[in-house]
């Protein structure tokens, strides 16, 4: 597979196929050969909903503004010129399907209205009218108006000229990233090299951008850190029961996929400096290619001081950082999330997420606002929600043979030995079988996660390993027996751990949406099992994310609100291996004495 191939090699091209039948909404999954255009397995997938397209999306939409019920629906609100209606559509959860039609592709959307040509449709919810399609027919089966509110005097707006009496600052001067010599990385197809690090960069139409091969050269010998690292699952639960938002929990990587919803990068707007753009290469529902012109952003960045020591004696000994980032952005209709890998002269790896954009926000009447949500103007409040994302980290630490352990630090009482308290040791607990796998966030022990190799050592003789160093980790907080919970158990712990099964690639099951439960079909499931994760090819499930709980300071468009995670050599290497980084300037660095 990747980690065998060689330039030049023949390789067989496959295509997995995902399809439905609109006229009975049967799903069945292919295998297609590329090579010698034969389908080689076809599957039926009774009762299985695929993933929603773009192609629906702007059908749905079509279909709804020709309806005659849409069209009195929006006059009743006074709202007459269709060209300034937003209509968003989402998908459904299982439990939420209502009756007479829960057999079918079904969608719920959502209106929104430019008050001006230009302005922003998130701006103005139109609040309590709701239609339900089937996706299939193209069908309004429902006009649902169940409330109506007297239009609050917001200010929604973002674009300069439509923010009333805006002065933008002329007080920023120009700073300028300039590599008058070129980039310090290499990009060669796919293969990206840079400092001590190589990897290949991928891209698909759920996860977006994938990470593979990523590896570090050690004195002339590359070694293997990770095999695979992509996201697999995003969850994004509302936390709000009213009639407006009930059925809100996006799962945008399963019902929309990242790859579908990225968005083509901009120099010196998304990215600044000298970049490498990589495009990507996406189908529609017919299966014609289309490409997304600069996907994936590559550069370099200074990033202030990576190691520094001042001398009394001989002065100060200073080295700048420097990282590769590669990144991609998604828009998912109101908000946008920024991916960013990062790759560490120290061998660190960073993964980083920005969400932006605009909050959903609802119009309520005069009187006490409603309790699920932050007020972020007239009579309008963004409701509190949650962003779970789920990293899958199929590490290959200095080969596939790898043991995850728990590891923590313990303050031992006082005793003999310990009259002040203040011994503190460290204590590594192997996960032997993926029942231990299931790992949360705990403070009160600073835990983390240690992927060890026991088959190598490092030059002091312990074995080599990469921490995962949990950041941006959030609880459910959703009640056992919740439905969401259900379709979502992922969310319910930080970290999963399952030996390597090239079918297991979605967390909450391959098809999720209007999905009931994730039991059966995603980690749940596969960890009931209870496999061994011991010395063997593990893969990390590392769920975090953005507990929202809305400010006045987010509306009327959001500052990126930003959570990380980091991998960290632990041992990996006998010292650190950023030493050899050559001071910027002859200024950094002591001078030599005779
Ligand atoms: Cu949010």
């Amino acid at each position: 597979m990747v980690s065998a191939f060689s330039p030049g090699a023949p390789i067989r091209r496959e295509a997995e196929v995902i399809c439905w039948n609109r006229d009975d909404g049967q799903a069945c999954k292919a295998l297609v050969a590329l090579g010698d255009d034969s389908v080689t397995a076809w599957e039926h997938r009774p009762g299985e909903q695929p993933n929603m397209t773009v192609d629906e999306f702007h059908e749905c939409d079509a279909a709804l503004r020709r309806d005659p019920r849409v069209i009195e629906a929006l006059a009743a609100r006074g709202i007459t010129d269709l060209e300034r209606v937003l209509i968003d559509t989402w998908a459904y959860g299982a439990h939420l399907l209502p009756e007479p039609y829960d057999d079918r592709r079904l969608g719920w959307a959502d209106v929104w209205f430019r008050r001006e040509a230009g302005s922003s449709p998130y701006a103005n919810p139109v609040t309590g009218l709701h239609f339900i399609v089937d996706l299939n027919r193209m069908e309004l089966l429902e006009v649902e108006d169940s409330h109506r509110v007297d239009e609050p005097r917001t200010m929604g707006e973002y674009v300069p000229h439509l923010v009333p009496g805006q002065r933008l600052r002329d007080d920023l001067k120009p700073l300028e990233i300039k590599q008058p010599e070129g980039v310090s990385f290499t990009l060669d197809g796919n293969l990206v090299t840079w400092q001590r690090w190589s990897l290949r960069v991928g891209f698909n139409h759920r996860e977006g951008m994938v990470l593979h091969t990523v590896g570090y050269d050690d004195g002339g010998r590359t070694r293997p850190v990770a095999h695979r690292l992509s996201f697999a699952e995003m969850v994004v639960p509302y936390r709000d029961p009213t009639p407006d938002h009930y059925r809100r929990t996006a799962f945008d990587i399963g019902e929309w996929g990242l790859g579908f919803m990225t968005t083509s990068l901009e120099l010196g707007c998304d990215c600044l400096g000298e970049i490498a753009y990589l495009d990507a290469v996406l189908h529609d529902t017919r299966g014609e290619p289309y490409t997304i012109r600069n996907a994936i952003c590559i550069h370099e960045e200074d990033n202030a001081v990576l190691w520094k020591h001042v001398d009394p004696h001989v002065g100060a000994e200073v080295r700048r950082q420097r990282r590769l980032v590669l990144s991609f952005h998604v828009t998912v209709a109101n908000y946008e999330y920024l991916v960013y890998w990062r790759l560490y002269q120290d061998g660190n790896i960073e993964c980083e997420v920005r969400a932006t954009g605009i909050m959903v926000t609802t119009h309520f009447p005069a009187g006490r606002q409603p309790p699920y949500g932050t007020l972020v103007d007239e009579r309008t409040y963004a409701p509190f929600h949650q962003h779970f994302l789920v990293a899958r980290l199929d590490l290959d630490v200095d080969g596939e043979r790898n043991t995850v352990y728990a590891t923590e630090s313990e303050a031992l009482p006082v005793g003999p030995g310990n009259p002040h308290g203040l011994a503190l040791v460290q204590r590594d607990t192997p996960l032997r079988t993926e029942r231990q796998g299931r790992q949360d966030y705990d403070w009160q022990s600073q835990r983390a996660w240690k992927v060890v190799n026991e088959n190598v050592a490092n030059g002091l003789g312990t074995p080599v390993g990469y921490k995962l160093v949990p950041g941006g980790a959030i609880p459910p907080m959703l009640p056992a027996g919740s439905p969401v919970l259900g379709r979502a158990a992922a969310i319910a712990h930080t970290l999963w751990v399952t030996p390597f099964d090239a079918g297991e690639r979605w967390p909450c099951g391959e098809f999720v949406v209007q999905s009931r439960q994730d039991a059966d079909a995603g980690l749940p499931g596969w960890t009931a099992r209870d496999r061994s994760i011991e010395d063997t090819d593990v893969v990390l499930w590392y769920v975090f994310g953005i507990h929202h709980i809305t400010r006045p300071e987010e509306w009327p468009v959001m500052s990126v609100d930003t959570v990380s995670f980091w991998l960290k050599p632990v041992g990996f290497f006998d010292r650190n291996p950023a030493l050899d980084v050559a001071p910027a300037h002859p200024q950094c660095h002591q001078e030599e004495s005779g």
